[in-house]
């Protein structure tokens, strides 16, 4: 999968996926990042790259020219890729918006400083817009980084075990169950002993029933929005029931 990343710091979004998997993925080729930086389309001798909002106010924006001239050139060397503006506005990231995107052989970020963009330039070359939250960064990058680190693990061969993906939260719709390593027990807090049965049917009963019961206490609202089904709903029971004084 090719990503393009429109960015006034470059080095900040390449550093950032150079470690761990997505580090090893970009290495073997099976992603590939190139960076488009507004201020190499700068004209002015201060290559500058703000300019003031109308109306007035605190803060500058993007300047225009500089950040739509790096957009067409994203979009001429990954003729193929959605357009993306990170941003709080944006439609909010989820695993299945995720799924989605690592579907895509090509993948454009937009990057937005100071206030943000014009809004014409995302009327004219912004496809879809995507908020990690509703919080407040000082730039897009990092939610850039997290959306390239969350869509390039989901690529074929990047996750060494195959099943490592299809575990964990959200992928099948509910929290991560609880994990636990050596030692057996660290200040009297003792690994849960059917993870050390060797029983791999209790083993995997016990940890969907904590998926669920972590589900229930901490977003319940994921909960309403499916339908369980009977095994899981006696599971869910057996949970709540236990967790009663
Ligand atoms: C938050 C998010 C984001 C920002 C988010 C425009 C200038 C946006 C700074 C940028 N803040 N970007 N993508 N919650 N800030 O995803």
């Amino acid at each position: 999968m090719k990503w393009g990343i429109v960015t006034l710091f470059p080095t900040m979004v390449a550093d950032a996926l150079t470690h761990g998997v997505i580090g090893k993925a970009v290495q073997k080729g099976l992603v590939n990042l190139s960076t488009f930086n507004p201020r190499a389309y700068a004209t002015d001798v201060h290559q500058t790259v703000d300019d003031r909002p109308f109306g007035g106010g605190p803060g500058m924006l993007m300047k225009v020219e500089p950040l739509r001239a790096s957009i067409a050139d994203a979009k001429r060397q990954l003729r193929s890729a959605p357009v993306v503006y990170l941003s709080p506005q944006g439609e909010m990231l989820t695993q299945k918006l995720v799924h989605e995107l690592a579907e895509l052989p090509e993948l454009i970020l937009v990057c937005g400083r100071y206030e943000g963009i014009d809004e014409r330039v995302v009327e004219l070359d912004i496809d879809r817009e995507i908020s990690l939250g509703d919080f407040v960064l000082s730039g897009g990058e990092p939610a850039a980084i997290a959306v390239c680190d969350a869509v390039g693990r989901l690529v074929p061969d990047v996750l060494g075990h195959i099943d490592s993906a299809a575990e964990d939260s959200f992928s099948n719709e509910l929290l991560d169950c609880q994990h636990y390593t050596r030692p057996e027990e660290i200040v009297n807090l003792r690994v849960p002993d059917v993870l050390l049965s060797g029983h791999h049917g209790n083993i995997a009963k016990w940890r969907r029933k904590q998926a669920l019961g972590r589900t229930w206490l901490r977003r319940p609202e994921i909960l309403e929005k499916q339908e369980l089904s009977d095994a899981d709903q006696l599971l869910l029971d057996e949970f709540v029931r236990e967790s009663k004084p």
